[in-house]
């Protein structure tokens, strides 16, 4: 039965990328370096709330971002600029980042001059949220410009997701889109999941966001 065959290797795919998850871990524990999974819509703000982190947040601590997409280095470059030492891995199809392909990153650098990890993996609401990279935490950028049903579209992402921020509230108003009805709905939608309000074009709950996933403001 092909559907068989085809649910047997996707297990062997998710086993093995599990058990790459639980080495990374391992050895961030070991080397106390935390590492956060950023997900996120294309366009929703990932490289930008990178590029801030690294601008304003740095001074005292080295961020190292790997960057996912399916093609170009535009991404590392733009974080980069800043500081942060960032390895782009282009995916080519696949919609989101896997464990080997952290694994394989990591070993290209010495962990052990770094404070925090970041992964911007390959921007859309689906693939991300159902892989483990080995990060302690997953967390969604989503924007205002997305439009109003975002929440409610995608379930297992933000089911997934430690911390999500709207983003682009700047644009709140443009955009027609009231921000305090949409975390409400969220809220109704996954009460677990906090939900903050941010603009990298303007700062405003950056800090509160930094603080929520362990950064040290300096
Ligand atoms: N007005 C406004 N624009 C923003 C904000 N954050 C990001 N942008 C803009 O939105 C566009 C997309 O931002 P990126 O940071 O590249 O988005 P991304 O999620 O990394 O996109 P992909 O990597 O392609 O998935 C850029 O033109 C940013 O300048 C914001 O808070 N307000
Ligand atoms: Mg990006």
């Amino acid at each position: 039965m092909p559907q068989v065959i085809n649910v047997q290797i996707d297990q062997k795919i998710q086993e093995k990328n599990d058990l790459i998850a639980g080495r990374i871990r391992q050895k961030r524990l070991d080397l106390n370096i935390p590492m956060i999974d950023i997900m996120g819509s294309v366009g929703s703000g990932k490289t930008s709330v990178l590029e801030y982190f690294s601008r304003e947040f740095a001074k005292n601590q080295k961020f190292l971002v790997i960057n996912g997409d399916l093609a170009t280095d535009i991404d590392a470059q733009r974080i980069s600029r800043f500081g942060s030492k960032c390895i782009q891995i282009n995916t080519g199809r696949g919609c989101h980042l896997m464990a080997f392909q952290i694994e394989k990153a990591l070993t290209t650098i010495n962990l052990e001059k770094f404070d925090f990890i970041f992964v911007e993996n390959v921007g859309n609401l689906i693939c991300p949220s159902s892989t483990d990279v080995g990060a302690d935490k997953k967390i969604t950028v989503t924007s205002v410009t997305e439009g109003p049903y975002v929440f409610r579209k995608h379930p297992v992402t933000f089911r997934m997701s430690d911390l999500a921020i709207l983003n682009k509230v700047d644009l709140a108003s443009a955009m027609d889109i009231d921000v305090k009805e949409i975390i409400k709905g969220s809220n109704e939608l996954y009460p677990q999941l906090e939900v903050v309000p941010t603009s990298t074009k303007t700062g405003e709950g950056m800090e509160v966001f930094a603080k929520k996933i362990g950064l040290s403001i300096n």
